[in-house]
């Protein structure tokens, strides 16, 4: 039976992550940090098999002892301050969690394995955020990573950290450079939530208007239970690469408000949105849209959701939620910053 550590468990990959290589017969363990964290409950819930420990990515010994106990075959490195907007508001942070997390287990795991690092193989969740102010469109493994925002150049260093760990000690290290992934359990703070959230609410007679900021950004978004599979099918190579997980197709913010509010049969969507310039960020990651050939070819992967598809998937979701919860307008929380 193979064991896989999973760092960002109660995180919407972790949880994804975990149900597919339960399904797969792994023993899994969850790295879960604070000494009373809130989303335990739910990963006890959700994926009750999985075996948690505590530890931080901050903390190297945490992570080194995590390794000692669990003794994977695979580590997924998902743990990370994720939200793109809140890392201008917590810079430095970012930069120790998203950026300097990933070289404390990358260094646990070369401390852990000792003489023999070909025991441990390594996944390292970077993102579509590291093309920023992309030079060229679609975006594949060798365009030129120009990133936005504290998050975007935290991913960067984690990023090149990793092939450095490939290339200095022969590790099986792979980073998925992964595009927008979302599902009914993404966060609520990302757009795609925001949106199927608001308008679940304003078919509810919950909400009155839905306050958005930049309708014209284009994200190419994928459903994340295709993205975990792929980030399995790269520890699965003979060898650690990068790869580009995406769709391919790139969609606005815009579109995504028409299309969520058209599944619960809302033609003048417009009514029901307004702009808040203090929702724009300081720098804009204005269009993204990936080629994924290589993931296509050598791993065999390819997504099984369109956009419309998840659309409605998420809205959906939301909408049996809030009537099944009877949810305060007061506590919905959807327009604030
Ligand atoms: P998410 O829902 O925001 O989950 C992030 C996870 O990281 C949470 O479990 C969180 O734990 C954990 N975490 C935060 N700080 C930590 C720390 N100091 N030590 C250990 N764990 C910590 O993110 P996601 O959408 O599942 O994404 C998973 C990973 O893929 C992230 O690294 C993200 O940056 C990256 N990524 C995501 C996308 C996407 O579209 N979803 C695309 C590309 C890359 P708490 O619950 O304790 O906060
Ligand atoms: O924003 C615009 C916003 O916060 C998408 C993370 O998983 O994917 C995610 O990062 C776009 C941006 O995700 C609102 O300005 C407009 O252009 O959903 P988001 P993100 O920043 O693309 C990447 C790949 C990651 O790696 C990250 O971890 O939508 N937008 N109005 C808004 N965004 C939010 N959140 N809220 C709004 O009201």
């Amino acid at each position: 039976m193979s064991c896989a550590l999973i760092t960002g468990i109660t995180g919407q990959d972790g949880l994804y992550l975990s149900e597919l290589l339960l399904q797969k017969g792994y023993d899994v363990y969850g790295l879960i940090r604070g000494q009373n964290n809130p989303k335990a409950g739910l990963v006890a819930e959700t994926v009750p098999d999985v075996r948690v420990l505590a530890g931080d990515l901050t903390d190297l010994s945490s992570v080194l002892r995590a390794l000692q106990i669990s003794q994977p075959d695979e580590v997924y490195n998902l743990g990370a301050i994720s939200f793109v907007a809140y890392s201008w508001k917590q810079a430095a942070l970012t930069s120790d969690v998203t950026g300097k997390g990933v070289l404390n287990i990358l260094e646990a795991v070369r401390i852990y394995a000792g003489s023999d690092l070909s025991k441990v193989r390594f996944y390292q969740a970077s993102s579509s955020e590291m093309f920023g102010k992309a030079q060229q469109a679609p975006q594949s493994e060798s365009t030129l990573l120009w990133p936005r925002s504290p998050y975007g150049v935290a991913k960067v260093f984690g990023h090149y950290m990793t092939i450095n760990y490939r290339e200095s000690y022969g590790m099986h290290a792979s980073s998925g450079m992964l595009f927008n992934h979302e599902s009914p359990r993404r966060g609520i703070e990302f757009v795609t939530r925001k949106v199927s959230r608001g308008v679940a609410a304003i078919k509810l007679g919950l909400l009155d208007t839905l306050v958005m900021g930049n309708l014209e950004a284009r994200r190419d978004w994928g459903y994340a239970g295709d993205y975990v599979d792929a980030m399995w099918r790269m520890l699965q190579q003979p060898e650690g690469d990068d790869y580009v997980v995406a769709t391919g197709e790139t969609h606005s913010v815009r579109d995504l408000l028409k299309t969520a509010f058209e599944v619960v049969g809302i033609e003048n969507w417009q009514d029901y949105v307004e702009h808040d310039p203090a929702l724009l960020r300081p720098a804009e990651v204005d269009a993204l849209v990936g080629d994924s050939s290589k993931a296509r070819q050598k791993l065999g992967w390819a997504p099984t959701v369109s956009f419309p598809e998840l659309v409605r998937m998420m809205v959906e979701s939301d909408l049996e939620h809030m009537q099944a919860r009877q949810v305060e307008t007061s506590r919905l929380g959807i327009n604030g910053r």
